[in-house]
């Protein structure tokens, strides 16, 4: 058993600094056009996005009176495939509706 005073001794510290690093998100826009049906948004919404039929209807709607609507933010290469995917369902069937992705500031 150690019988000195222990209340003073000294441990060298160090401090070490994390940074987290934040994946920078990108945002998936809906852009509006002239020919693709509103339901077939809402259903492309619902199915690639998860959203609820009034979350989607909403999101479609803006798109369509605004131009483009912001539907969600994900990770790069999760914006990217979702984008896409949602697109070519789009394309599949037809329909020239545009999903872009782009960097959040
Ligand atoms: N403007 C389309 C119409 O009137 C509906 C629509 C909404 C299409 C949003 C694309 O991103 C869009 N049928």
């Amino acid at each position: 058993m150690p019988q000195h005073d222990t209340t003073q001794d000294t441990k060298p510290r160090t401090t070490i600094e994390i940074e987290t690093q934040r994946p920078k998100l990108h945002k998936v826009i809906l852009v509006n056009d002239d020919y693709t049906p509103r339901e077939f948004v809402v259903r492309v919404l619902k199915g690639e996005f998860r959203m609820t039929e009034s979350q989607a209807h909403r999101v479609m709607i803006t798109a369509h009176q605004k131009g483009v609507c912001v539907v969600a933010v994900f990770t790069k290469d999760i914006a990217e495939s979702k984008a896409t995917i949602a697109t070519d369902a789009a394309r599949k069937q037809g329909y020239p509706l545009l999903f872009t992705t782009e960097p959040e500031e």
